[in-house]
């Protein structure tokens, strides 16, 4: 049976949740990280080192590291759909899951500055430079889904996953957002599939 640790409200664990529900994977969830602690515990320590989440074991075969486990379950289960079986394509999708973490760099300082830090606390500066250099930044997928649904093509694929699951929170923080319509399209096809629903658009916590 196929075992993910990992607090549902962590952008990272929604990434491999997302990924198994869109492939229709059967699987038990343990809660783990922040207040539910398990991740500093020796035996969590030994599948992962980190001391993050999420992590899998797929009968025995523990892994973790979030987009390497919607690699590995989507060329497992997923080949033609989630995963890409022409190497380009393929390729292309990689490049939008890596990408998700040029757009997490500045998105983490808005989202943990408005929804994780107590209003005495925040740094309004920091809040509002990641602000608008994420505005900035998503002209860039903006741009790349003019012609397309989805950022290889007709279908979701797992190079929609990572920022799908960013790009949620930055459009339901409470600020002011530049227009992107073909992200914001792109978005919205997301919101309809039952999946993300479940799994993704969730409130911010
Ligand atoms: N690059 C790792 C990052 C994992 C990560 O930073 N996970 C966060 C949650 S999004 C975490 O475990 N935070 C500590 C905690 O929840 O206790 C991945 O993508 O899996």
């Amino acid at each position: 049976m196929l075992k993910i640790w990992g607090r549902v409200n962590s952008v990272n664990v929604k990434k491999a949740l997302w990924a198994m529900e869109e492939l229709g994977l059967k699987y038990e969830r343990v809660d783990a990280g922040m207040e539910h602690g398990v991740v500093k515990t020796p035996d969590y320590l030994k599948m992962n080192p980190n001391s993050l989440v999420p992590t899998i074991d797929d009968d025995g075969f523990v892994l973790w590291e979030s987009h390497a486990i919607v690699r590995y379950l989507a060329a497992k289960h997923g080949a033609g759909t989630l995963w890409p079986v022409d190497l380009k394509q393929r390729a292309d999708s990689d490049r939008w899951m890596d990408w998700a973490y040029t757009f997490q760099a500045s998105l983490r300082a808005v989202f943990w500055g408005l929804v994780r830090t107590p209003p005495e606390k925040r740094d309004p500066k920091a809040i509002e430079e990641g602000r608008k250099r994420c505005g900035e930044l998503l002209a860039i997928p903006d741009q790349a889904l003019a012609h397309k649904p989805y950022f290889v093509g007709n279908s979701l694929t797992i190079g929609d996953i990572p920022l799908g699951c960013h790009v949620h929170l930055w459009m339901r923080l409470p600020i002011e957002r530049p227009s992107h319509p073909n992200l914001e399209r792109w978005f919205e096809r997301l919101c309809a599939r039952p999946a993300y629903q479940r799994i993704v658009d969730i409130p911010l916590s």
